[in-house]
């Protein structure tokens, strides 16, 4: 808790007041929400107590120009009794308080928790990672030997081999002729983009923490848990099935579920032929896998980073794996921040046109008996240019029984993994932070 004054308008006129600036967590958001109007300084995560606010009129306040409209052009101040600023001059109280806050987010922010849409002039402290744990973006280099995958192969032996080479040295490999058509990948990035363009309001209808919703749109990783905030907003759908869940799906854009859905067909259709040469590449029968996911499921995160003001200092997402099977991501191609973990050494991974960024999840590094690696990555973010990723991940079903084919276990290959259930993973995975150990440390054998 920290404490300074501020200039509150009253009905008697402004008057100085010590406030309290008080973490704003998730559970004392509620109490956020009943201050009418309020200054969020320092940090998007803080606002202050809900005695120190300017003027009491919702209304009166729009995400611009807070100060200038509700502070009068002219009169009286009487000089802070506390800390002894001198009186303020007529117009002089908004800039004292743009100097006093080293971050003004718009009052929108404070009800609305998203970043993408608020103005920033500094990172708030609630998202600034400790020095032992940040991105030394100067540190980074761009990985120029990632695997690029042609799915257009003819030769199945050759694909199969390069499949399996990707997966056992990386983790992870890009595919290019992959099938699905460059217009609807354009069409997928643009109506993201336009759906991060509404207003901070608009977003706010879908707002939720509740990582058990099946479409939110959200910020962070997982706002209830985690104590460093992540620079990144998303939305999180679920897609499959479609019928099911479609008309859940944001009504603006008008465009976006049926530009949407078509992208989840093909990304899904993808995801089983890249399963089947996967199962291959191991030397199992090419369904192998697929039957092993069950009826899988189909999640979509449309990652959002705005341009951050001190990209150095914290992370769009920090280092984790995927829990599911396997990800499709779609990478903006103007702006990269996608990073990769290979021999110790964190690489950039600059987007190709026209191709697909395939990570492999947890679980088939589990059903793989750990012969294949599912990758540690992250997302860094950008002073200048918002970036924008799709990630479609491919999820076992929730009684999926996650053991290792025995082909994979005999002979020195003893099974790496204690049987699972995908949804006890599940489960174990979001009752973490995402960058602690990686979470199949916890079912070895
Ligand atoms: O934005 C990216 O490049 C990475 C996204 C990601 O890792 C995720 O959504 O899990």
């Amino acid at each position: 808790m920290t404490s300074s004054c501020f200039p509150v308008l009253t009905s008697a006129g402004l008057r100085w007041h010590q406030s309290t600036v008080i973490a704003c967590n998730s559970s004392s958001v509620t109490t956020c929400k009943q201050v009418k109007l309020g200054l969020l300084i320092g940090s998007g995560r803080q606002c202050l107590s809900d005695s120190f606010f300017i003027g009491t009129q919702h209304q009166s306040v729009n995400t611009k120009g807070i100060f200038e409209r509700s502070i009068p052009q002219s009169g009286s101040y009487p000089p802070c009794p506390l800390c002894k600023l001198p009186k303020p001059q007529t117009g002089d109280v908004f800039r004292r308080l743009s100097r006093a806050c080293s971050t003004i987010v718009k009052l929108g922010a404070m009800e609305t928790k998203v970043i993408s849409g608020v103005e920033f002039s500094s990172l708030p402290s609630s998202y600034i990672r400790p020095e032992s744990d940040r991105p030394r973006l100067s540190e980074v280099s761009e990985c120029n030997d990632v695997p690029v995958i042609d799915l257009g192969c003819k030769d199945r032996g050759l694909l199969v081999k390069q499949i399996g080479d990707a997966c056992r040295e990386y983790g992870f490999f890009q595919v290019i002729n992959h099938g699905l058509s460059k217009e609807l990948a354009d069409s997928m990035v643009k109506v993201a983009h336009e759906f991060f363009s509404l207003s901070v309001e608009e977003k706010m209808k879908l707002y939720s923490d509740d990582p058990s919703k099946t479409m939110r749109l959200s910020t962070s990783f997982n706002v209830r848990k985690e104590t460093v905030h992540n620079w990144r907003d998303y939305l999180r759908l679920h897609c499959y099935p479609l019928e099911k869940y479609a008309p859940e799906w944001p009504s603006n854009p008008s465009s976006f579920t049926d530009i949407v859905s078509a992208y989840c067909i093909e990304a899904r259709a993808l995801g089983f032929r890249l399963q089947e040469a996967i199962s291959e590449s191991l030397g199992l029968q090419k369904d192998i896998l697929k039957d092993v996911l069950g009826e899988q499921g189909q999640h979509m995160a449309i990652n959002y980073y705005p341009a951050c003001p001190e990209p150095d200092l914290t992370y769009g997402l920090p280092a984790h794996t995927d829990p599911n099977a396997l990800t499709i991501l779609l990478q903006d191609l103007q702006v990269s921040g996608l990073q990769v973990l290979k021999d110790g050494k964190w690489l950039a991974i600059k987007p190709q046109p026209d191709a697909f960024v395939i990570n492999l999840g947890d679980q088939i590094q589990a059903l793989s008996n750990g012969k294949y690696r599912s990758v540690w990555h992250r997302a860094v973010v950008n002073a200048n240019r918002a970036r924008l990723s799709v990630a479609s991940f491919l999820c076992p079903c929730d009684s999926a029984n996650i053991s290792a084919p025995k082909e994979l276990t005999t002979g020195n290959d003893q099974a790496v993994y204690t049987d699972f259930t995908y949804a006890e993973y599940y489960k174990k995975f979001w009752s973490r932070n995402l960058d602690q150990e990686h979470c199949l440390e916890l079912f070895k054998n």
